[in-house]
């Protein structure tokens, strides 16, 4: 069986309100000795879209020493910070950058996300990320296609969506392209539906039951680590998406990941405390040990 590529969107520790690259640093070598094999900063998990493209920039640096382990996401409101950061890519030579469409306007045009992906892209290879649901915008196979044929540098899609046509179809009808599923419960489906990858947010704290979902992609067994692992995204979402992960971060690996930042707030004790017993109840009706 051939290991799809696996790609973590790290969370960003913050201290006192700033990047704190060493923790920062800490996390993401965990994560790739763990089996993950990209390190996707300033995604969603990483709250990319409330950073400066400064402090994206500082994630940058704080990977250079393992630069084709690295994607970064440069989507932003600004497409001059974006393209900044998508040259100062070039220069740190990591594996790709990755951009979200513009997003929050009403009625772009299709032929303008067309452009601002072809124009992107002609920086340094681009991964598109297509999250329909916060950005309003689907792109889809034809308009891959289109980006592409107007010279484009498109080498893939994280298709943050449960919508299984859209990626099948992309999947089907664009050639020489790279399909990652963004859920996290999507990792056994892209094994079983034979796509390229997955980026998932739970790998930040469960890359040991990713590895044991993929080691089990062909039976009975890889069906029970997925719902593991879906029961876990489940409880990160109950106690405060994000901000949960930095615990759930902690209480899995031990590695102290920092704080999370306005708005996002870090948890009480009492939450914590309440969040690792549930997910200690989830892994013994699961039979996983942790
Ligand atoms: C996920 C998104 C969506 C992982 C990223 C990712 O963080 O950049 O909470 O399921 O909406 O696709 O984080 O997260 P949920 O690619």
């Amino acid at each position: 069986m051939q290991k799809l590529d696996s790609i973590t969107p790290i969370i960003t520790p913050f201290t006192d309100n700033k990047v704190d690259k060493d923790k920062a640093v800490r996390h993401g070598e965990d994560v790739l000795k763990g089996g993950m094999k990209y390190l996707f900063p300033a995604g969603t998990t990483g709250l990319g879209p409330s950073m400066a493209s400064g402090e994206k920039h500082d994630l940058l640096d704080a990977f250079a020493h393992i630069p084709d382990h690295v994607i970064l996401q440069v989507g932003s409101l600004n497409l001059e910070d974006s393209i900044y950061l998508a040259r100062e890519a070039k220069k740190y030579k990591i594996h790709a950058v990755a951009a979200l469409p513009p997003y929050y306007f009403t009625g772009m045009k299709r032929e303008w996300l067309i452009k601002y992906y072809t124009k992107l892209s002609s920086e340094y290879p681009t991964i598109i990320y297509n999250y329909p649901d916060t950005t309003g915008y689907n792109i889809t196979y034809d308009m891959v296609n289109d980006i592409k044929k107007a010279g484009g540098d498109v080498i893939g899609i994280k298709e943050t969506t449960f919508n299984m046509n859209d990626i099948l179809n992309t999947k089907m009808y664009v050639q020489d392209f790279k399909v990652y599923t963004g859920p996290d419960q999507y990792i056994l489906s892209a094994y079983r539906l034979g796509l390229d990858g997955f980026v998932s947010g739970a790998s930040n704290y469960g890359y040991k039951i990713i590895n044991k979902i993929i080691e089990n992609y062909d039976n009975k067994d890889g069906d029970r680590y997925q719902f593991l692992l879906n029961e876990l995204a489940d409880l990160s979402r109950k106690y405060g998406t994000i901000s949960s992960i930095y615990d759930m971060v902690e209480i899995m690996t031990g590695i102290d990941a920092g704080n999370p930042r306005e708005p996002f707030f870090k948890l009480s004790k009492e939450e914590r405390n309440s969040l690792e017993k549930e997910m200690n109840e989830a892994f013994k009706k699961y039979n996983f040990k942790p």
